[in-house]
């Protein structure tokens, strides 16, 4: 059995810890294609938030408060930098992490591809899985703000960190998207796919920009596998994070069906056959989509596990 997952970050990496262990239980082959709109260059570094979370996680190495990042950290460059007066100061790398930047960044610059850099990378982690950047071309999310200082457009960083989310925003915008092609992989894992699966991750801007690379939309919606995907948000609130915020710029209402919705049933030219929702969400309604409620708190692998195990019999 082959399954691809669609990923982001925390939510998509957790939600792989318990994609794997089903996988180990039936003998299948798991592939996560993850997003990359989160991606930055930051002095000279290379930082890829989704890629690291997932690797991080699957491999061991991730700090399960924060969220993001290595466990243990230290914050030596960080301080160096800051009594440099370097800017940004509201984005922060930890020591540990730094390595990845700096070994990924070398690796880009001399001419690898991201999806060669992390799979060299995830050979120290040994995440179990195939992990896939969802493009290796420049894919970055933008929000388009509005404040004192006129309307603009800034990197999904500076929206999420920096303002919390808290700015008067209109749209987001996933640059280079038109012209990135797929990562080596990708369409052909899709397309050899017996499940697909999309993570709880947040729908506009960890699973949307996946779906924003060219080819990629088609390749799930055309798929002979099934696609089910699971709710993020549960009793009408993220779990973590600010998928809500997210979620309003888009005009969604910040609801189980209404993340099911905004994916789609397939009769409709959507993603979905299957909708995973929590209990307390029980009877949500998305039309031309198999819609079951389970328990969808991931509060550890076995139960992330039985979310799998749920997914699989929905289909
Ligand atoms: P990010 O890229 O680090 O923001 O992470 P993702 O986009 O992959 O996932 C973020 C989403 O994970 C949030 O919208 C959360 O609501 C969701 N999430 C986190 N923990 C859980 C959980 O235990 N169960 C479910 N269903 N969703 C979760
Ligand atoms: N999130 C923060 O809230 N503050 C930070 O300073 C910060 C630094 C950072 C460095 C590397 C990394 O991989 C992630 C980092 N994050 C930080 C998390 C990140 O901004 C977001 O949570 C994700 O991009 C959302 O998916
Ligand atoms: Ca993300």
């Amino acid at each position: 059995m082959r399954i691809v997952v669609l990923a982001g970050g925390i939510g998509g990496a957790r939600f792989l810890l318990g994609v794997r262990a089903y996988a180990r239980e039936v003998g299948a082959e798991v592939t996560a294609v993850v997003n990359v709109g989160d991606d930055l260059w930051l002095h000279g570094l290379k930082i890829c938030p989704d890629l690291d979370s997932v690797m991080y996680t699957l491999g061991g190495g991730a700090d399960p408060e924060r969220g993001w990042g290595r466990v243990g950290e230290s914050w030596t460059v960080k301080e160096e930098l800051a009594a440099y007066g370097a800017q940004p100061a509201w984005f922060g790398l930890g020591d540990k992490d730094i390595a990845t930047h700096l070994v990924r960044s070398s690796m880009l610059n001399g001419g690898y591809p991201l999806s060669a850099v992390t799979e060299a990378l995830s050979t120290r982690w040994e995440p179990g899985v195939r992990l896939l950047p969802a493009t290796d071309d420049r894919l970055e999310t933008h929000a388009v703000v509005e404040d004192e200082q006129g309307q603009r457009a800034i990197h999904f960083q500076e929206w999420w960190v920096r303002y919390r989310a808290d700015i008067d925003t209109q749209r987001f915008v996933f640059v280079g998207a038109e012209t990135a092609k797929p990562a080596p992989g990708v369409l052909e894992a899709i397309g050899s796919a017996d499940l697909v699966l999309v993570a709880p991750s947040n729908p506009v801007v960890s699973v949307a920009p996946v779906l924003a690379v060219p080819g990629v939309r088609a390749a799930v919606a055309d798929s002979p596998a099934p696609v089910v995907g699971v709710s993020p948000i549960i009793g009408g609130a993220p779990v973590r994070g600010m998928a809500d915020r997210c979620l309003a710029v888009l005009g969604v209402e910040c609801s189980a069906a209404g993340v099911g919705r905004l994916y789609g049933g397939r009769p409709d030219g959507g993603l979905l056959d299957g909708w995973l929702v929590a209990e307390e969400d029980a009877g949500a309604v998305v039309p031309g989509v198999t819609v079951r409620a389970v328990p969808l708190r991931m509060t550890d692998e076995a139960a992330t596990a039985a979310m799998v195990r749920a997914a699989v019999e929905l289909t």
